[in-house]
């Protein structure tokens, strides 16, 4: 960073402060990992000087002859990662994607089904205050209060009346596996497109290790920096025909400009990293990791919503220890553990308080950590929910000589 420490001090403290806050702390954001170096180098590079409106053979601008190659590796890549016949790369981010693909399907005022932000689905899946929640009519669906997992029959009944057009699937706190195949059953059935939106769990389903929903949905959206571990950006996978220049024309000219190239390009050395062999053991280690952390976690005497994981993250139901949600992050933050706060099935809390914690092991296992590493989380979580603030300077202690025995990639 030698350029940026020459010329703008100021940013240069800022970027060194946050590699600092990265490295002395663990993050257990479900949503966050460390992108390798060569994807940062790629986001750094001359790519992100040159417009390329567009696809790859059809551009608004000269000079596009080495974006379109580098656009088109990144979408062989991507088709052969998931086994997809299309893959649009350009989508700057997953809400992004996701808008794109509903207006491939859909005309505004036609109708949504999702999955209910405070079941565990996203903000861009109807949410009302979204511009999906506001650009269609959307229903959302929930979770089974009790056993915490989507509540199919509900659904299906839900379908029936609402009659969408669309039903989005997928979420941003649900630990489970989705039936892909039961919600594109329910879809057939009333007339509707299924949207599966895998941001969460992508680089576990290109690994191989849970179910893929590519060639059961009729498209598949997805962030690429969470469990894919590239750069932040979105993508969009189809097998069907009759969508592909739809859901081309949705991306760019319908909610985006120029395509950004860096990013693009990073997307392709990600996926070019998810490829190799060493991408699946790390995703294995992913899920182990999170089912070790759960079941340290219910040794100590926690309640997991489900009671565990099929997948890279568990939800601490947190009602039986009388805590909010908000508390816990407080406390683990202080401690230099990086979680979120997140609501749970039923939740009694508001959205800024709740009742639950998410806990996510994409990172840590980027750093190299393993199922006893898990162990010592869990313990270090549960001194902070039992002792709070007097546990706070020794979780402390212990979590940063974790940390510094791991540096980021
Ligand atoms: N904000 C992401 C998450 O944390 O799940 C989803 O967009």
């Amino acid at each position: 960073m030698k350029h940026i420490e020459a010329n703008d001090p100021d940013v240069h403290r800022l970027i060194l402060r946050e590699e600092e806050r990265q490295a002395c702390s663990l993050t257990l954001i479900a949503s966050e990992n460390h992108s390798s170096k060569a994807v940062r180098e790629a986001m750094a590079s001359h790519l992100t000087d040159k417009y390329a409106e567009g696809y790859p053979g059809r551009r608004y601008y000269g000079g596009c002859e080495v974006g379109d190659d580098v656009e088109r590796l990144a979408r062989d890549r991507a088709k052969e990662l998931f086994g997809a016949g299309y893959a649009n790369v350009q989508p700057h981010s997953g809400t992004q994607a996701n808008i794109a693909a509903y207006l491939a399907m859909m005309q505004p005022g036609d109708r949504l089904l999702g999955m209910a932000l405070n079941a565990g689905g996203h903000l861009s899946h109807g949410f009302s205050r979204s511009h999906t929640g506001q650009l269609f009519e959307a229903a959302s669906y929930g979770l089974d209060e009790n056993t915490g997992l989507i509540d199919y029959a509900a659904l299906e009944k839900l379908a029936q009346e609402h009659e969408p057009k669309v039903i989005v699937a997928g979420g941003s706190a649900y630990p489970r596996l989705v039936d892909w195949q039961r919600i594109r059953a329910i879809a057939d059935a009333v007339g509707a497109k299924l949207m599966a939106d895998i941001a969460h769990p992508a680089g576990l389903i290109a690994g191989g290790l849970i179910p893929s929903p590519v060639g059961i949905a009729h498209v598949v959206t997805m962030t690429t920096h969470k469990t894919l571990r590239g750069p932040r950006g979105g993508m969009i996978l189809t097998n069907e025909d009759d969508l592909k220049q739809p859901l081309n024309s949705s991306v760019f000219p319908g909610g985006q400009g120029g395509p950004f190239l860096n990013a693009i390009a990073a997307k392709a050395i990600a996926f070019g990293e998810a490829l190799q062999p060493a991408f699946k053991d790390w995703g294995r280690q992913v899920i182990a990791n999170a089912q070790a952390l759960g079941v340290a976690l219910v040794e100590r005497g926690l309640d997991l919503v489900t009671g565990g994981t099929d997948t890279h993250l568990v939800l601490v139901d947190l009602r039986a220890k009388d805590m909010s949600g908000r508390d816990a992050e407080e406390l683990c933050l202080q401690a230099n553990l990086v979680v979120n706060k997140n609501l749970i099935p039923g939740d009694p809390r508001k959205a800024m308080e709740t009742s639950g914690l998410r806990l996510g092991t994409p990172a840590v296992t980027t750093r190299g950590m393993k199922e006893d590493h898990m162990v010592e989380l869990a313990d270090a979580i549960d001194r902070l929910l039992t002792g709070g603030e007097s546990e706070v300077a020794g979780v402390r202690e212990k979590i940063s000589a974790l940390a510094s025995d791991l540096p980021l990639p």
